[in-house]
């Protein structure tokens, strides 16, 4: 069966379950997953969680919010009589969580390490309620290079700032880098999900990944800027030039941490607009609404494709 894979494709995800590397979990009596509102004790998470195949994050509550009330409507999936879906983590005051059927909805909030956090967690989340080949995806929005606004990019490979394909970590003072890989099959899948009817472009491309929307994104109209135009738009051409189509905050944590463990994982942005264009991000608040379902309509086509194989 994975006789057409390629060597890169194969090596990590044949047995499914996910692999929790650090054996000081197992001796713990419990383990409080703080930042969600959650532990190992207080909550059956086996009960609550085993059956999750699908978590979908992205930047903020709101907009998972709607993706767990879009997704139930999509896969119709009923709620059990007189209840309403809940934000499952709302006591940790961080963090939102929705969970539909098989599909889990959690915000991350912004930049790496608010992501970092949250992966950490999630993968015990996994770990603890035994479930099994869960699929990680990303829906956000970025800022596009050389694409309209409202163009959805699927990531073939995460880039730190410095056009390096990992994540660089700091650990007891030391610089460790983790490969911020994603799933090619994967991002091949949700690709050809991607409709010609779709009043928009679906398009694969390499993503740069910052530690900040302003100046570490080449802007000109932060509180700051100390380069020119020109500087700028030399550092977006080069950008370009390496295949990169889109800028945002959180791919390569993303991609780092969920490779680490084993899970396989994807992201989907929608751009804002083009930064070769300019920098405000300033179309219509409506129009932007719609452009953010687009990320979500695609990911709803592949849980529902994989929902009907099963
Ligand atoms: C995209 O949008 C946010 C910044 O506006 C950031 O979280 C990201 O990656
Ligand atoms: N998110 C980003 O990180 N950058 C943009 O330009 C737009 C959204």
């Amino acid at each position: 069966q994975n006789a057409s894979l390629s060597d890169e494709e194969r090596d990590e995800y044949s047995d499914g379950t996910v692999k929790l590397r650090n054996s000081n979990i197992e001796l713990m009596d419990q383990d409080i997953l703080y930042h969600l509102a959650l532990g190992s004790e207080s909550h059956d998470l086996i009960e609550m969680f085993g059956d999750v195949k699908f978590v979908c994050m992205g930047g903020t509550p709101k907009r998972m919010e709607n993706f767990a009330h879009f997704i139930m409507n999509e896969i119709g999936y009923k709620l059990p009589a007189g209840t309403q879906l809940q934000d499952i983590s709302a006591y940790s005051y961080r963090y939102s969580m929705y969970k539909v059927g098989p599909v889990l909805a959690v915000s991350h909030g912004m930049g790496t390490p608010s992501v970092s956090i949250l992966m950490h967690e999630m993968i015990k989340l996994m770990y603890h309620s035994r479930c099994e080949d869960p699929v990680f995806i990303r829906i956000g929005t970025c800022g596009g290079i050389g694409i309209d606004g409202g163009t959805v990019v699927i990531t073939e490979e995460a880039y730190d700032a410095q056009l390096r394909p990992s994540h660089e970590f700091t650990i007891l003072g030391k610089t460790v880098h983790r490969p911020a890989k994603l799933d090619k099959k994967l991002a091949r899948e949700l690709k050809a999900l991607s409709g010609d009817e779709d009043p928009y472009d679906t398009i694969i491309g390499k993503t740069l990944c910052t530690n900040d929307f302003y100046e570490g994104q080449g802007r000109l109209d932060g509180a700051f800027c100390e380069f020119s135009e020109q500087d700028k738009m030399d550092y977006l051409n080069t950008l370009s030039e390496h295949g990169i189509v889109n800028i945002e905050m959180e791919s390569t944590i993303f991609a780092a941490l969920t490779h680490h463990a084993g899970i396989k994982a994807a992201v989907i942005c929608v751009a804002l607009l083009n930064r070769l264009n300019g920098d405000q991000v300033n179309s219509p608040k409506e129009v932007m609404h719609e452009w953010q379902q687009r990320p979500q309509e695609l990911v709803s086509r592949y849980i529902k494709k994989v929902l009907a194989q099963k």
